[in-house]
C-alpha cells in the first residue's frame, strides 16, 4: 500500500483511495492498466484532454481490462477516477489552485499541501506499483533533453523505469528529446526496451521511426507479454518499455509535425526556456500545438489510443501468465 502503510499500520490507506472496481480487479488477478494524468493537466488542452482520457478508459475496458487513472486530489492519491473527478482535473474551476505536475520528487509536498496533481510517468509508476498494478499505458515518456550534457535535464521517468518493475507502453520518445541518449540512459538503468511490430528502430512519437536502432523487437502481443512477464519474474525484476510506433497511415502528417518540433526546440533555447526544469516539456508541447494548429494534438490522440489498443492486449496476456 502507499508509503505510510509500512511504517504506520494505523494510517494504512491514509493517503490512498482505490476505487472498488480497481481493488476488486487487483484482488482477483484481473488485468489492470494504469493511466497517467500529467498529460491531462499539462500535456493536452481542454477538452481534448478529457475526451482522450475517457476514450482511453473505454478502449482498455473494451479489451477486457480495468483502467486505473492515477491522480492527486485534495491530499490523497487516487487510483481510479470517476468521470466527474476526471472532469475537474481536466477543467479546474477558475477559483481553484492549478493542478501541479507530479513526478516522484513532488509526491510528498503536493500531498502535504493538498494540491490537485497530474502524475507523470514516474509519479504514476510509483503509485501503480505500490498497489500492485503491473501495466501502464501512456503516450510519450520523458527522456534526456537535448543539451542535457550541460543542463543535466534527464527525466525522472528514466530512473523510475530503472527501479520500478512494470510494463510501460508508449509511442517512443518525442524528438523534443535526444533519443540516442535517452536509449543510453535506459540501458544504464537496466530497462528492457522493445519495439512492437516489424520495424527495427525505436519510434519517435509522431513518426514511426527515429532512425535509432531499438535494442529489442517483438513481433506480436504474445512475444511482448512474454518479455514483460519474464522481466517481472527475474530475481531482480526489471521494467519493460514497450514502444508502439504510430500507425503508418499517419506518417506523412508526422513528418510535418516533426518540423514544428525542431522550431519549438530552437525557440526554447533562444528564449532560455530549456533551463526551466519541469516547465520545459509542457512548454514545448504547447508550442508544437500552436505551430501545427491542432495537427500535433490529433496525432497525439491517435497514437495514445493505439497504445491503449496494443498495450491492453499485452497487459491482459501478462495478467494471464501471472495467474
Ligand atoms: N511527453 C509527451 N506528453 C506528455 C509528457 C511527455 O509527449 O504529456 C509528460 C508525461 O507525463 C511525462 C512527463 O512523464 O511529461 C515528463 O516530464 P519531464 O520531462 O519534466 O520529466
Ligand atoms: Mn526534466
Amino acid at each position: 500500500m502507499f508509503c505510510l502503510a509500512h511504517t504506520h499500520p494505523s494510517h494504512t490507506n491514509g493517503h490512498l483511495v482505490v476505487t472498488d472496481e480497481v481493488e476488486h480487479a487487483l484482488e482477483t488477478g484481473a488485468p489492470v492498466v494504469a493511466l497517467e494524468t500529467a498529460i491531462v493537466t499539462h500535456g493536452m488542452p481542454y477538452p481534448a484532454n478529457l475526451t482522450t482520457a475517457l476514450s482511453l478508459e473505454r478502449i482498455i475496458r473494451s479489451h477486457g481490462a480495468v483502467p486505473a487513472t492515477v491522480a492527486l486530489r485534495d491530499g490523497r492519491v487516487h487510483v481510479g477516477l470517476s468521470a466527474s473527478e476526471l472532469e475537474s482535473l481536466a477543467n479546474p474551476a477558475p477559483e481553484s489552485a492549478p493542478a501541479v505536475k507530479v513526478s516522484r520528487r513532488d509526491l510528498a509536498p503536493a500531498l502535504a499541501a493538498r494540491r490537485d496533481g497530474g502524475t507523470t510517468v514516474a509519479g504514476t509508476m510509483v503509485i501503480a506499483n505500490s498497489v500492485g498494478i503491473a501495466s501502464f499505458v501512456t503516450g510519450g515518456i520523458g527522456g534526456v533533453h537535448r543539451g542535457a550534457e550541460s543542463s543535466m535535464d534527464i527525466s525522472a521517468d528514466l530512473l523510475e523505469l530503472g527501479r520500478t518493475p512494470m510494463l510501460v507502453v508508449c509511442a517512443g520518445a518525442k524528438s523534443i528529446l535526444d533519443i540516442p541518449r535517452t536509449l543510453e540512459v535506459l540501458e544504464t538503468q537496466g530497462v528492457c526496451v522493445a519495439t512492437f511490430g516489424e520495424r527495427a528502430d525505436f519510434p519517435a512519437f509522431y513518426t514511426p521511426s527515429s532512425g535509432v536502432a531499438s535494442p529489442w523487437r517483438v513481433g506480436s502481443v504474445g512475444e511482448a507479454a512474454a518479455a514483460a512477464y519474464t522481466g517481472l519474474t527475474l530475481p531482480s525484476p526489471t521494467a519493460t518499455l514497450l514502444a508502439v510506433p504510430i500507425p503508418a497511415e499517419y506518417a506523412a502528417r508526422g513528418d510535418k509535425v516533426q518540423a514544428a518540433v525542431e522550431q519549438a526546440v530552437r525557440e526554447s533555447v533562444e528564449q532560455g526556456i530549456d533551463k526551466r526544469g519541469k516547465e520545459v516539456t509542457p512548454w514545448l508541447l504547447k508550442r508544437v500545438g500552436e505551430l501545427t494548429q491542432g495537427s500535433a494534438l490529433e496525432l497525439n490522440v491517435k497514437l495514445i489510443e493505439n497504445n491503449a489498443h496494443v498495450g491492453t492486449q499485452v497487459a491482459v496476456e501478462v495478467a494471464r501468465l501471472a495467474r
